[in-house]
């Protein structure tokens, strides 16, 4: 396929870009995350989603040399921040479940000289579904590491409860999904309880696709939620723009 042969010539002409959208703590208002999303500037067809890279480049192979890449180049980013500004990186099942990942993530701290605990791990429950003591295992030795894990669309795909006191977790990143008919009773107290529960287990609670002030007030209200992001914040921005954006704001 056509996708493929310019995958392969992507990374080594640098077409792949990182954009960044901020984290923002709802009490201070400040940025204390950016969490980095990969973009593809193709020559012929222009921006292409990381929804179409990622499977390709995991079918092809090429995603070990993808994800550090981008791992590094994030690190480094975040070198360039405040220092109370951390960054995240997603990584996909299989990202996190490749041989070595920790090498990986040790390699990138390690060029970039940025401290363990200002980058984050996303990942999703799917990646908590398989090799269950292994997985334990990887996220023990990151945790010793001093690296954040996030658990990232929390309430999509398989939603086990049990996910978020059976694996170490710093934050929990509350879906989209969960602010539909946020205005309405039952949807409230649905988004509400997963965050105090997520809450009252030890972790960081952010909700995800903040699009309006309501939605946020709504949010805000009871004091549970840490964090938030969305379009209401900041779309995802160059690396520039998210420099001017942390100067603006720290
Ligand atoms: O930025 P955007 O909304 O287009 O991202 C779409 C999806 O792609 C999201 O689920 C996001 O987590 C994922 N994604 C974005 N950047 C990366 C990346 O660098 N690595 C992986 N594994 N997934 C990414
Ligand atoms: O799966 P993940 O949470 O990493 O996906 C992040 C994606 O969600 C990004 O591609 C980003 O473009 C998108 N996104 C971020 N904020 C908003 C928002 O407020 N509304 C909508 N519709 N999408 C958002
Ligand atoms: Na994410
Ligand atoms: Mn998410």
């Amino acid at each position: 396929r056509i996708l493929e042969l310019d995958l392969r010539k992507a990374l080594a002409n640098e077409e792949f870009e990182l954009f960044y959208q901020p984290l923002v703590n709802l009490k201070s208002g400040k940025i204390t995350t950016c969490e980095a999303l990969l973009r593809w500037n193709h020559p012929v067809r222009g921006t292409v989603s990381p929804v179409d890279i990622i499977p390709v480049a995991e079918d092809m192979g090429l995603i070990v040399d993808l994800g550090r890449w981008i791992l590094r180049r994030a690190c480094m980013e975040c070198m360039k921040w405040p220092e109370n500004v951390s960054v995240a990186v997603n990584f996909s099942p299989q990202q996190f479940h490749q041989r070595d990942v920790l090498s990986e993530i040790r390699y990138a701290l390690e060029v970039s000289g940025l401290p363990a605990h200002r980058l984050e791990i996303e990942i999703t429950e799917s990646s908590l579904l398989r090799n269950t003591q292994l997985t334990h295992d990887i996220l023990s030795q990151l945790h010793a590491l001093g690296v954040r894990i996030s658990l990232d669309d929390f309430g999509t795909g398989y939603s086990s409860l049990s996910y978020l006191h059976n694996f170490p977790m710093h934050k929990v990143k509350i879906d989209r999904s969960f602010l539909e008919g946020i205005d309405t009773d039952r949807p409230l107290m649905l988004l509400r309880g997963v965050a105090r529960l997520s809450a009252d287990l030890g972790m960081a609670v952010v909700v995800e696709g903040i699009e309006t002030n309501e939605q946020l007030e709504l949010i805000s209200a009871d004091g549970t939620v840490t964090e938030g992001q969305g379009y209401l914040f900041s779309r995802p921005v160059p690396a520039v723009r998210v420099r001017q954006l942390l100067n603006a704001s720290h």
